[in-house]
């Protein structure tokens, strides 16, 4: 499937594009200025036109036309889009993989598994249009029953990032659509194209359902795009992913319209290593998370804190995994590790480890770039690195999107998890351990201060069935699973009197 350029010997990979967009359901995107590149070979895939403000204006007034009626239609029923979009998914999920591929640089059992993500999101999402549930109260007064309903919100405006372009769509648009809400769809600019085919799919799954399709829609662009929505009155909640820095900017101007927000920004996310884990799982489960999506997942683990006694036997260990590891083209069998998403993702990454350095960090390996065959200028492939620290210095707790796993050193538990907690973000976080007390100290309210703790598996790679988030700069939203679909709905308090008198609450007497 590949073909070489013959003049700069690269690989070119644009080929690949249209039977791809094709087999989507995608005939003929809308061609313009804004250059997809693939972060595998450097190249240009295609060049898409962005939509201008006046078309991301009546994209929002289709979404809120579309919610008036969409309100209406029973849950279940709903429902009938997402299980659609389920069988497309299934029946597209190679496609689509091999379009997150060649967009993101993912491997290609990563880029399935985040098709996988989508697929079961929606098979949870239609079980939860089932059960959305209110509670019923015990009401004070005689001849009156208390309760609460669960009523669609409204229009959702969705931002999503380049490293999970599709898994993070589907967690929000699965969701909203059962809730009866209509969606707005801002991608990253630099993954429109599996945002277009994601969009035909469900723009297929409706009509499929006989559902109106104008339930969903699309606008592709820069920041402005997305400042547009932000700022529009008719737009109920904003579900942002992204850098700690967008969410900053989103944050506070949805707050001053009163809109809703649900953020989910960087983390900085630790593993603390403790005397009796278990080495041979805990290096498996390290590499993964560090190196996985090569280090550019919002869940990626970033920074390690081992016991003094383990740490270089564990050290040790990791670094003969990490020399391994073989980084380049995902498209070839057997590379674990793909590229960066560009140049600027590989300045910060050397800057990151230059200034680690000089903080009195010792590279134990890694860390340099990586000469990939076919790749052009455009392209940066990095070796892992790992970087032993004496302290949790200003560069280790800020977030760098790129595979750099610090390793810091602890004496006592206490220690351990101050630590841990001592970053601004707050995402993932695991302990490995055997020592119950540990594990059940690490996840009590004294313990790991991040909205995911886990025990004996990395930090990333969460499952849907669960609330998705984080605390702190992580900026608080909860998405996917569990109770989360309660951001996308509004709750009515109803108190219905059923008796001739009118008591009032609180014995209040009114005569
Ligand atoms: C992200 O990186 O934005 O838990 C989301 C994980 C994935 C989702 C990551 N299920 O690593």
């Amino acid at each position: 499937m590949t073909e070489i350029d013959s003049e700069t010997r690269t690989v070119r990979l644009a080929h690949r594009v249209p039977a791809l967009l094709n087999a989507l359901g995608i005939e003929s995107p809308p061609t313009g200025e804004m250059a997809v590149h693939s972060p595998i070979t450097g190249e240009v895939l295609v060049g898409l036109r962005p939509a201008g403000p006046a078309e991301i204006d009546s994209a929002i007034e289709e979404a809120a036309a579309a919610f008036r009626s969409w309100r209406t239609v029973p849950a279940p029923q709903r429902a009938a889009v997402v299980r659609e979009l389920a069988v497309l998914l299934r029946r597209h999920q190679d496609e689509l993989a091999e379009l997150v591929t060649l967009e993101v640089g993912k491997i290609p059992a990563e880029a399935r598994g985040e098709v996988q993500e989508m697929i079961d999101i929606c098979e949870f999402a239609v079980g939860l249009s089932r059960q959305l549930y209110g509670y019923t109260m015990a009401s004070e007064r005689p001849g009156h029953r208390l309760m609460e309903t669960w009523h669609p919100l409204g229009v959702v405006g969705v931002i999503s990032a380049f490293n999970f372009p599709v898994a993070v769509w589907a967690w929000n648009t699965a969701v909203a659509l059962v809730c009866g809400d209509t969606v707005v769809w801002k991608p990253s600019d630099r993954t429109p194209l599996t945002a277009l085919a994601c969009h035909a799919l469900l723009r297929r799954a409706a009509r499929a359902a006989a559902a109106d399709p104008r339930i969903h829609q699309l606008v592709l662009g820069t920041g402005a795009a997305g400042a547009q929505l932000v700022d529009d009155e008719r737009v109920a909640l904003i579900s942002a992913t992204g850098s700690v820095a967008m969410g900053r900017r989103v944050g506070p101007r949805v707050a001053a319209r009163f809109g809703r927000c649900l953020l989910e920004l960087g983390g900085n996310n630790a593993a603390v290593v403790t005397p009796s884990a278990d080495l041979d799982l805990a290096v498996r489960a390290i590499v993964f998370a560090a190196v996985g999506t090569a280090g550019q997942r919002c869940t990626s683990l970033r920074r390690l804190i081992v016991h003094a006694g383990i740490a270089d036997e564990l050290l040790n260990r990791l670094a003969g995994a990490y020399r391994q590891l073989r980084v380049g083209n995902p498209l070839e069998p057997g590379v674990q590790v793909g590229p960066l998403s560009g140049p600027e993702a590989w300045e910060r990454m050397r800057d990151a480890i230059d200034l680690a350095r000089r903080d009195g960090g010792e590279l134990i390996c890694g860390g340099h770039e990586v000469t990939v065959d076919g790749a052009g200028s455009a392209a940066r492939y990095a070796h892992p690195a790992i970087v032993r620290m004496p302290d949790q210095t200003e560069i280790v707790r800020e977030e760098t999107f790129a595979p750099i796993l610090y390793v810091l050193t602890y004496d006592d538990f206490d220690t351990a998890l101050a630590l841990h907690n001592g970053v601004p973000q707050g995402l993932s976080s695991a302990i490995f351990t055997t020592d119950q007390r540990e594990s059940e100290r690490f996840l009590a309210a004294d313990g790991s201060d991040c909205g995911i703790a886990n025990v004996n598996i990395g930090t990333s790679g969460a499952e849907i069935g669960g609330a998705f988030g984080g605390e702190k700069h992580t900026g608080g939203g909860r998405e996917s699973g569990s109770d989360a679909w309660k951001a996308y709905m509004r709750r009515a308090t109803n108190t219905i009197n059923y008796s001739s008198d009118l008591p009032l609450a609180q014995g209040i007497r009114f005569d």
